[in-house]
């Protein structure tokens, strides 16, 4: 007989969820070989906004945006964090970019260059100021910088000069920001990658201080990782500061979270909880960090946050006590068996339920499908440029 929490023991616990939405999952995205425009992509940073408020419109999950500098640059964010508000949604986490500029080609904070290092730090001051405008508490920063081929860089110098730009960086944060560092096993450095792992991530940001944190993308690991232990570990060791989610089969695919592989979100889920990563205490940060290539944007973000709710109440209805009582006899079946009946238990019915107490539609796919925003948008978002990932 197995052991079961019902659906109304933990709705509570969905209360308040929130997870952010990148900007740049609303503008055109693809591969090297072809990138498809799509009708009623945003020409601007505000019609971004507009689509990722439309998203929490219909789901009440993601009541932030993520933005990326210089990607969303205006002139002035404290308009655009007004606009962002007079929407319903606001500003969130501050990603630095220092992957496309000619200067970065042998590195950014790592450079050999002392010049070049000074510019990419400086960039790091702008988007510290632009925090300031938007109320922003996290400035994300992951790194394009590696080698191709054995022997072209000294690995060591580059770690030691990592480890002095972010500090210079860290230094220059005020006193509720945090500096959350992304690690990426690969690309576009195909040899080496300055920050290729939780544990390069977890060095340089324990050497910052508490407000160094690091940022787990769980598209940034190599195929077979057991990534909800990097979950556990990052908690345990008190610095894991945010998710990118989403999915991959491949690469770094960047595919809606849980349609790869919904049991490894799952099981990432319940680490977050067993290690308390989640809830008004925590200061984990969920976050989307996906691309639509060839399907409709908006209703690909609404499916994202859905299935990270659906795989949050899921793990939410793990019996810990049964759990625990099975892992401490040695029943290794039984425990199993605790694990899977939560994985395997349909909460679709329970959720839509759930939405409707709290005015939002049961069913968000369809509510957007049949709202006629889509429509408006293809219509009315003519003339300009579309506005591409990068
Ligand atoms: C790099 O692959 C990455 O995951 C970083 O988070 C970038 O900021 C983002 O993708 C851009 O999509
Ligand atoms: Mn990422
Ligand atoms: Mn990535």
């Amino acid at each position: 007989m197995s052991s079961q929490k019902g659906f109304a023991a933990i709705a509570a616990r969905l209360e308040g969820q929130a997870i952010e939405l990148p900007s740049w999952a609303f503008g055109n995205s693809g591969t090297r070989f072809k990138v498809f425009a799509t009708a009623g992509t945003p020409r601007s940073v505000e019609e971004k906004i507009a689509d990722a408020a439309t998203v929490h419109r219909f789901t009440g999950l993601a009541p932030t945006v993520a933005l990326h500098i210089p990607w969303d640059k205006v002139d002035d964010y404290a308009a655009l964090s007004a606009y962002a508000q007079d929407h319903g949604v606001r500003l969130g986490t501050i990603n630095s970019n220092t992957f496309q500029d000619d200067d970065y080609k042998f590195g950014a904070l790592t450079h050999v260059d002392a010049k070049v290092r000074q510019k990419a730090i400086d960039h790091h001051f702008e988007c510290i100021d632009v925090m300031g405008a938007t109320g922003s508490r996290d400035l994300k920063i992951w790194l394009a910088e590696g080698s191709n081929y054995p022997g072209q860089a000294d690995l060591r110098g580059r770690q030691d000069r990592l480890g002095e730009s972010l500090s210079t960086i860290y230094d220059r944060l005020g006193d509720d920001q945090r500096l959350v560092l992304e690690y990426k096993f690969f690309e576009p450095a195909f040899y080496h990658t300055d920050v290729p792992d939780w544990g390069t991530a977890y060095a340089q940001v324990a050497a910052l201080g508490d407000r160094a944190v690091v940022c787990l993308d769980t598209g940034h690991h190599a195929p077979g990782t057991n990534i909800e232990f990097i979950v556990m570990q990052l908690l345990r060791l008190g610095k894991l500061g945010s998710f990118d989610f989403n999915s991959r089969f491949y690469a770094d695919d960047d595919l809606i979270v849980g349609a790869a592989d919904p049991f490894q979100l799952f099981r990432i889920l319940f680490e977050v909880m067993r290690g308390g990563g989640y809830g008004p205490e925590s200061d984990v940060a969920f976050m989307l960090d996906q691309c639509h290539n060839v399907e409709e944007k908006i209703p690909g973000q609404i499916r994202s946050v859905l299935n990270v709710q659906e795989m949050t109440a899921r793990a939410l209805l793990v019996d810990t006590d049964a759990l625990h009582a099975a892992q401490d006899a040695g029943d290794v079946l039984g425990a199993h068996q605790v694990f899977m009946d939560a994985f395997y238990t349909d909460v679709r019915a329970d959720l839509a339920g759930w939405r409707e107490e709290h005015g939002l539609p049961a069913d968000p796919m369809r509510a957007y499908a049949e709202s006629g925003y889509q429509a408006e948008i293809e219509a009315s978002r003519v003339g300009g440029t579309q506005l591409s990932w990068n």
